[in-house]
């Protein structure tokens, strides 16, 4: 599930955009646009970031600045009890000290943060959107641009772009005055997606792969670093320490088992001095909530945890990424049959118990971008563009439970899982099954068909 980006070509069809007057939702600025910058009446075209500014309802905009009075954007500290951590990345003398300051992470990362959409997510809806022919559709889709999700580091070439990430999201709290979090996944060990093929990624172990993998951590953090008004929160490396509990038998897993922990470690323990807020991928339900699965990986985790030093920014795990599964199944799909953990909730309220025992009192989120549709799939363990998914319940804080932090939106909607061409190198054989949408592109590319899906079959609705 690697991202590449598909800017070039979706720019494009930027074009096709530019009529008069702007409708509700639809894009009316930012760099490359060339399409009418007014709105119609009853909106107001917002900046969201560089590359994409939309026509949001009145209504919408007034709340949303109306929450700017209430925060303090120059003395961030005095604000909330939960901002202490953007007071201690304030500067690269108190950041390498910020493992220690166990206040940090003192509550909910995510309250009183606006989570801040990635652009190129945005830039890449924005394009699709004008491509859709039915206008009802297009406006469905172009709603989609303003909900945050989450920017993959998924090669060692996109970190610079962090940092202009970074820099539009301190600018927007700046001007706004609504403190921004800025969700990334870490996403590029060396023998990436060891029992799968369709998102291997650039690093190799047998070739410095650690190596790489450590400079690639650098230099997120030396980006952090530069922009320490805005708070980052991170899912670290999905899929990769549940490939840990349940794949040894795979020779390329069993290969990088101790790389892996070494990498998850560095990356744990740099990323925490300059006050990022982290939570280890743990799969989902029908991966590691079986049974079988579920005690030994809530000691790897918690083994993890201390080997970051039990790091106030360690806040937890992150279930469900790229996955399908419901948050709250209203009944148990039939292949869960034999899984008492059936959904999400149910995972997480068995997985949370076994980690404080050991020790790692583990907060959770949990994707549910494309989880609006349920019983779509042949067997649990099919996981690539799933026919008939649909986008998901929306970002949001509101969760049925104490150990949920935050609903999120992680896997970018539209972007493909995998390749079903059988003859390229990462082709997984998973992406050409009966359920699996097909033809699909490369993981990561831009599927067009597919994000069309996922706006008609939004649950709720767009
Ligand atoms: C990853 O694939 C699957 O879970 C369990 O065994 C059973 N019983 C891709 O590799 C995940 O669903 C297995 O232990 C035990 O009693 C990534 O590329 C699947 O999601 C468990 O390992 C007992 O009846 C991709 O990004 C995951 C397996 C019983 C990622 O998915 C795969 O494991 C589960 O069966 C029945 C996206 O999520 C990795 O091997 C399946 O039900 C089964």
């Amino acid at each position: 599930m690697s991202k590449f980006s598909t800017l070039l070509a979706l720019l494009s069809v930027l074009p096709a955009l530019s009529h008069a007057q702007s409708a509700v939702y639809a894009q009316c600025g930012g760099i490359g646009w060339t399409g009418d910058t007014t709105c119609v009446s009853g909106s107001v075209c917002t900046v969201l970031n560089d590359y994409y500014s939309q026509c949001l309802p009145s209504s919408a905009t007034t709340g949303s600045t109306s929450t700017v009075a209430s925060t303090s954007t120059v003395t961030p500290t005095s604000t909330t009890s939960v901002s202490t951590t953007t007071g201690s990345s304030t500067g690269t003398a108190t950041s390498t000290s910020a493992t220690s300051t166990s206040t940090a992470a003192a509550g909910n990362p995510f309250a009183g943060y606006e989570m801040y959409p990635s652009p190129l997510y945005s830039s890449e809806v924005a394009a699709a959107a004008a491509a859709m022919t039915d206008a009802d559709l297009a406006a469905k889709a172009a709603s989609v641009a303003q909900i945050p999700t989450f920017t993959w580091l998924d090669t060692v070439a996109k970190v610079p772009s962090l940092g202009d990430l970074l820099a539009n999201a301190t600018a927007l709290q700046a001007s706004s005055g609504q403190k921004q979090i800025v969700p990334i996944v870490v996403y590029d060990l060396p023998d990436r997606d060891c029992a799968a093929k369709a998102s291997n990624g650039e690093f190799s172990i047998a070739d410095g792969g650690e190596q790489d993998y450590y400079g690639y951590i650098d230099q997120i953090v030396a980006q952090i670093e530069k922009h320490p008004d805005v708070r980052v929160v991170a899912v670290i490396e999905p899929d990769s320490l549940a490939n840990l509990v349940t794949n040894l038998s795979v020779e390329k897993c069993a290969n990088a088992e101790t790389t892996y922990k070494a990498c998850v470690t560095y990356a744990l323990n740099q990323l925490a001095t300059v006050g990022v807020y982290m939570y280890m991928d743990a799969g989902h339900a029908g991966w590691l909530g079986w049974p079988a699965n579920i005690q030994p990986a809530a000691t790897l985790f918690a083994e993890m945890y201390q080997s970051a030093n039990s790091s106030p920014f360690v806040r937890g795990l992150a279930t469900n990424v790229a996955n399908y599964n419901a948050l709250q199944a209203s009944s148990p799909d039939p292949i869960t049959q034999g899984d008492p953990n059936y959904d999400e909730l149910l995972y997480i309220e068995a997985l949370g118990p076994m980690l404080s025992s050991a020790g790692f009192p583990a907060q959770f989120i949990v994707d549910q971008g494309r989880a609006g549709q349920q019983n779509l799939r042949q067997a649990w363990g099919d996981w690539c563009n799933i026919k008939g998914a649909g986008f998901g319940m929306r970002p949001t804080t509101d969760t049925p439970s104490s150990l949920i932090d935050a609903i999120v939106w992680v896997k970018p909607g539209g972007e493909s899982d995998g390749t079903s061409n059988s003859s390229s190198p990462r082709f997984d054989s998973t992406c050409s099954l009966s359920d699996a949408t097909q033809p699909a592109p490369e993981a990561g590319t831009w599927f067009q068909a597919y994000f069309e899906t996922l706006v008609s079959q939004a649950n709720p609705s767009l």
